[in-house]
């Protein structure tokens, strides 16, 4: 996909608090909300669940990033105050499916972080395949002083990205990490300058929607599974990927072109 690539709408009806367009192969998600710094209220966490599994055939990589000065400030804490003990569970299995249909859904996504991406904010980005970050990024889990605690699966994801402790830490004090921090844990992969991340993200998406999508598939789902399942089934599952992804008809025309010297080679960048 070029720079110069023109944006269409995607058709699926979101709420006022996304945006979503499409440049060639790529899907760009928006939060919309820099007025309430993206704060994530319900409906655009429907909207996000909606987005995920509404995706269009043709789509080959997501663009997440969020309008204004801020990534997002997590929760809307507005929407907290009359919340009981059993709407609280159901509120945290909405933010659930939503996060695992960007983990685990059809395309890999590339989210841009720049300002705060905090509480429910990180978790968000945490699902994300791909973290790009502004220096301008900064992280931390102020849940801990708002009386409150994860909810969108950053009880899993965070210690698995940047040790337990870490995340006990955050909590606990209040720690906050900048984005050059942010890269050496692993909360990032990759940090550019301030309005620099779009034009990024756009380049690593266009190249990830131009990978076979069976082998993207492979990096998303078997890998973050291999990490947490026994030796012994990850090695079979590791085998059954590998032929399955060797046999695509994809896979010999991609192997054809390197050994016939039409494929671009390995190279450091
Ligand atoms: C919000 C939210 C929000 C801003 N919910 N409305 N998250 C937090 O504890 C972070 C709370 N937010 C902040 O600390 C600050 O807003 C920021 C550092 C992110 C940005 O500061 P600033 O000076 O640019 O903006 P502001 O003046 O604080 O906020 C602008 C408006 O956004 C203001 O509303 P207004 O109507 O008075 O203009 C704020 O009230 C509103 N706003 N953040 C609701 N989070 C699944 S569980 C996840 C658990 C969590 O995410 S806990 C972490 C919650």
């Amino acid at each position: 996909m070029s720079s110069r690539e023109q944006s269409s709408p995607l058709p699926t009806p979101l709420p006022d608090s996304l945006h979503a367009e499409r440049q060639g192969d790529v899907a760009i998600l928006r939060l919309m909300r820099p007025h309430k710094r993206n704060a994530l209220d319900d409906e655009t966490i429907k909207g996000i669940e909606t987005f995920f599994t509404s995706l269009p055939d043709g789509i080959g990589a997501v663009l997440l990033h969020g309008e204004g000065e801020h990534f997002s400030a997590g929760l809307d804490l507005s929407e907290l105050e009359e919340r009981d003990v059993k709407q609280g569970i159901a509120h945290s299995g909405l933010w659930h499916r939503a996060f695992e249909k960007i983990q685990f859904g059809k395309v890999p996504v590339v989210a841009v972080l720049h300002g705060a991406v905090v509480g429910g904010g990180l978790e968000l980005a945490a699902a994300a395949h791909v973290r790009i970050a502004e220096r301008s990024a900064y992280y931390a889990l102020p849940e801990g002083s708002r009386g409150i605690f994860l909810g969108g699966g950053g009880s899993v994801r965070l210690p698995r990205l940047m040790g337990a402790t870490r995340v006990i830490d955050m909590m606990l004090t209040g720690h906050t990490y900048g984005a050059d921090e942010g890269l050496q844990l692993g909360l990032s992969h990759y940090v550019v300058e301030p309005g620099a991340g779009l034009a990024k993200a756009l380049e690593l998406a266009a190249h990830i929607a131009g990978n076979a999508p069976m082998t993207n598939f492979a990096a998303m789902q078997v890998l973050p599974h291999n990490a947490e399942q026994d030796r012994a089934s990850g090695l079979l599952m590791e085998s059954l990927m590998a032929a399955i992804a060797q046999g695509d008809p994809e896979a010999k025309r991609r192997l054809r072109d390197f050994l016939e010297k039409r494929a671009p080679k390995t190279l450091h960048r």
